[in-house]
Order: structure tokens, then C-alpha cells, then sequence
């Protein structure tokens, strides 16, 4: 009978997918105190973001399913200069647990990270696949430059498919972590608590009076302090008169914030990912019984 009707049990691949355990072996990787202010968890936040954020909505191309950055020409593009640091920090993980894909790694990373920085919980499923080459990885120039205006914002984040507010929600990661003069050539942190999720860079924003930093680098603003920065981008939301009321409520209402910020994180993850109907993580609460 066996013959027919395959291997017996305990040939069977005996393998349970223990995602609770991933989830937590990613978080005991995160507090590392000789690390920029103490956690890779803001790295592995731009990992998640950078590699979700090549997908095109048109062509239903780039985004997080396949792990494409692992590749050239993808891995050497300039906006992903430094998150070969949040790769390699995820290789433990994956050797110890190699059923787990690449592209679920990478997104369960920025999910863990932003859950244990104190932000909301993010609707994530598993079912990513990997590519095994650099064949699919999008075209150079899918994520933001950070020297531009609001236009370019709008350019960049409509072709994923999100909207004004969704934009300013997905920006409020930017309390998380710094700049790097060797990766972007920008400097500094955005908030004075970089290591926690919170709307501090919304407060910021809308109470700061923000300067041009006079330096050689490039244009960036600064606090009074000199101690937090502005990218020209960021600078956009509170210039552009569509943008601002988000910041706004944002900067008063941190719960909204939260909210905001898990739905549009959520999808950015799952943009590109294909699913049959019903699988997306936002519907992947119980199931009503049989
Ligand atoms: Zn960022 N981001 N980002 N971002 N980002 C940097 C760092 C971080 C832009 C950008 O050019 C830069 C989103 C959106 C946008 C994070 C998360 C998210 C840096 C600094 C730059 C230059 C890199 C360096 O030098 O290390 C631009 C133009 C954006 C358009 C709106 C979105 C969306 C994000 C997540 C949802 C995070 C967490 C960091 C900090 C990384 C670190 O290493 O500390």
C-alpha cells in the first residue's frame, strides 16, 4: 500500500513551520549595544522597505516576492547601499530554519522589528517564494531619491499603488533609525529616539523650525538642536498642501498614526505577492469553521 499511496509517516518530511520561533529568533538578533543607537531593528525596517519597494503596479513586476535583492545588479543599486548589514544578519536565521523563503524572511524582519520597537502589529502572512537569480530583479530607479520634491514622492509611491495619505503614513517610519554619510551621504537621525516606533518624526515635522544645514554634503535640514535632520523629502510633506494635514493628524493622534502605518506596511509587503483569493493577511484571521 505504501507504493501507492507514497512515503510511510516517518519517511515523511517531519518539518513543522514554527513561525513564532522565526519571529523570535529575528527579535533576539535586534539589541546589539556597539550598533549605531543600540538595534539593527531600523536596517531591518529599510530591508523590508527596499525590498518590497521596487514593485510596479502596471507591469505586476518587483516587490517583495523572490528576495531579488540578494543579486546584482539589484544588491549593487546606490538606494541599497548598506543593507548588505541587514542580509547578513539574517543568515543565521535562515540556516536555522531552512524552510523559511528569503522573501518571507526579509518581510517578517521589518515586521518583528517594528513590532518589538514599540510600534503597532503588522498584518503579515507567509508564502513568499525566492528567485534563484538577478533575472527579475526591476530596473534601477523604483525607489525614492531623497534629493527630490513632492511630485517625484507621488511618482514613486502612486506606481506601487498608494495614495497621498498612505505616503505621509509609510514616511513615519522615518522616527526609526539615522542617516550614513557612506551609505546615502546624508547624516544624522531623524527623531532623538531612533530605537522606538512612535510619531515623534510627525511632531517634529510640524514644531521644529527647520534649516538648511550648511555643510559640503548633500541639501539636508536640521533642528535647532543640529542634532536631528530633514531629508528634502521629508521637508515635502509639510510644503506640499495635500500632504501637511496628514502630518498633522499624524502628529496629534498617534493612535491613527499606528493604524495608518500598519495597513500601509502591510500592503506594501504583500504587493507583487501572488495569492489565491482570500490568503492576504488582512483576511487571514480565522477562518469560519467548516
Ligand atoms: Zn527611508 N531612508 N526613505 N523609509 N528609511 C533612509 C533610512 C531609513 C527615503 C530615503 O531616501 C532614506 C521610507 C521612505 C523613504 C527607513 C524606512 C523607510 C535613508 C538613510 C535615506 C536617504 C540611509 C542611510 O544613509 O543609511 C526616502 C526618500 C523615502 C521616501 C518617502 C519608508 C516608506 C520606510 C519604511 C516604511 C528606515 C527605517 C531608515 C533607517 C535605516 C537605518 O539604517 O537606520
Amino acid at each position: 500500500l505504501d507504493g501507492v499511496f507514497g512515503a510511510p509517516p516517518a519517511q515523511k518530511e517531519a518539518v513543522k513551520r514554527d513561525y513564532g520561533a522565526v519571529r523570535k529568533a529575528i527579535a533576539d538578533l535586534l539589541e546589539a549595544d556597539e550598533y549605531d543607537d543600540g538595534s539593527f531593528g531600523p536596517i531591518l525596517v529599510r530591508l523590508a522597505w527596499h525590498s518590497s519597494g521596487s514593485y510596479d503596479k502596471a507591469t505586476n513586476s518587483g516587490g517583495s516576492n523572490g528576495a531579488t535583492m540578494r543579486f546584482s545588479p539589484e544588491s549593487d543599486y546606490e538606494a541599497n547601499a548598506g543593507l548588505k548589514v541587514a542580509r547578513d544578519l539574517l543568515e543565521p536565521v535562515k540556516a536555522k530554519f531552512p524552510w523559511l523563503t528569503y522573501a518571507d524572511l526579509y518581510t517578517l524582519g521589518g515586521v518583528v522589528a517594528v513590532e518589538e520597537m514599540g510600534g503597532p502589529t503588522i498584518p503579515w502572512k507567509e508564502g513568499r517564494s525566492d528567485m534563484d537569480s538577478g533575472n527579475a530583479c526591476g530596473p534601477d530607479g523604483r525607489l525614492p531619491d531623497a534629493s527630490l520634491d513632492q511630485k517625484h514622492l507621488r511618482d514613486i509611491f502612486y506606481r506601487m499603488g498608494f495614495n497621498d495619505q498612505e505616503i505621509v503614513a509609510l514616511s513615519g517610519a522615518h522616527a526609526l533609525g539615522r542617516c550614513h554619510a557612506d551609505r546615502s551621504g546624508y547624516v544624522n537621525p531623524w527623531t532623538f529616539a531612533p530605537t522606538t516606533f512612535s510619531n515623534q518624526y510627525f511632531t517634529l515635522l510640524r514644531d521644529e523650525k527647520w534649516s538648511k544645514k550648511k555643510w559640503k554634503g548633500p541639501l539636508q535640514y536640521e533642528d535647532s538642536s543640529k542634532q536631528l535632520m530633514m531629508l528634502p523629502t521629508d521637508m515635502a510633506l509639510i510644503w506640499d498642501k495635500k500632504f501637511k494635514p496628514y502630518v498633522m493628524e499624524y502628529a496629534s493622534d498617534e493612535e491613527k498614526f499606528f493604524k495608518d502605518f500598519a495597513a500601509a506596511f502591510s500592503k506594501l509587503l504583500e504587493n507583487g505577492v501572488p495569492r489565491t483569493q482570500g490568503e492576504a493577511p488582512a483576511a487571514a484571521s480565522p477562518a469560519p469553521a467548516a
